[in-house]
């Protein structure tokens, strides 16, 4: 068969058309890919900056929320502060309220210790005799004021008939029956010593419990006439409001008998004082 020239060339060209067909689709291939890889990337750098994004945005409202609760913290804080300045602005009042008082209590303190001065020097210039009315006027006060303690004491439900060990209980008072010789004034500052006095007597019963107790002897009591003859008191500063004397008593016999016994039957006698006694009686307030 003979070759036609023509043929060639168009085979050539339709070779060529081919080729470039071919090269075309590369190329369309190619730029997909290429887009393909972009768009990808595209989408990787989309992701980790949304993904940046998000990170940020859950730092700052952590720090956000942070920050208010410190705020909150802050807050709170102040209030409990400004609640103790309020506080120590009161007490620094109250300070200064109770300070006035004190300052006041002290000048009326000082007042009341130049009263006390003022009196003192007073009885200092009073003369032996005032002086012993005002200390009996004192002993017959505190004994009113440890009667009146013992009856509040029991009209709050204290039972008050407590004596002390060999001290016999009767009524409202103990007695101590001292046995021994001695006088008058040496029973008494026995009785003194024993934190007690020579008896007082202001009753019938008083004076049968005692002549009960009196064991038949001779007793010394807390009376006498020494100061002004025939005016008769108690040591203890009680009233002469009873007696008991021996028919034909007090007699002041020879002129000096100022201290009065109890005779071995109750009854009184007034005797003189240096004489000795075979016993003595005391007596003291109970206690509850
Ligand atoms: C004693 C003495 C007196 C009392 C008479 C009573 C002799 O003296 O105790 O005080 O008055 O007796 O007879
Ligand atoms: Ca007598």
């Amino acid at each position: 068969m003979e070759e036609n020239p023509y043929t060639d060339v168009a085979n050539f060209s339709r070779k060529q058309r081919c080729r470039q067909g071919t090269q075309l689709v590369l190329l369309g291939l190619g730029t997909a890919a290429l887009w393909a890889v972009l768009l990808t990337l595209l989408l990787l750098w989309h992701w980790d900056t949304a993904k940046n994004l998000k990170q940020l945005e859950e730092t700052a409202a952590r720090n956000v929320s942070q920050v208010s609760r410190n705020l909150e913290r802050h807050k709170s804080q102040q209030l409990g502060q400004e609640s103790q300045a309020a506080k120590m602005a009161q007490n620094m009042e109250k300070i200064q309220v109770e300070q006035e008082t004190m300052k006041s209590q002290d000048s009326e303190l000082s007042w009341n210790l130049d009263g006390l001065r003022a009196d003192l020097t007073n009885f200092k210039s009073l003369s032996l005799n005032e002086k012993r009315t005002v200390v009996d006027l004192l002993e017959k006060l505190q004994e009113d004021v440890a009667k009146l303690r013992i009856e509040l004491q029991e009209l709050n439900g204290s039972k008050c008939t407590t004596c002390p060990e060999n001290w016999v209980n009767f009524q409202k008072k103990c007695y101590y029956f001292g046995e021994g010789a001695k006088t008058w004034i040496e029973a008494r500052y026995t009785c003194e010593d024993l934190q007690g006095r020579l008896v007082s007597i202001h009753s019938l019963e008083e004076q049968a419990f005692l002549t009960k107790h009196a064991d038949m002897k001779g007793s010394w009591i807390g009376l006498r006439d020494l100061n002004v003859e025939g005016e008769f008191i108690w040591m203890d500063g009680s009233p002469v409001d009873y007696s008991n004397w021996q028919l034909g008593e007090p007699n002041n016999q020879a002129q000096g008998e100022d201290c009065v016994m109890m005779l071995g039957s109750g009854k009184w006698n007034d005797a003189f004082c240096r004489s000795k006694q075979d016993g003595w009686v005391c007596d003291q307030l109970v206690t509850c």
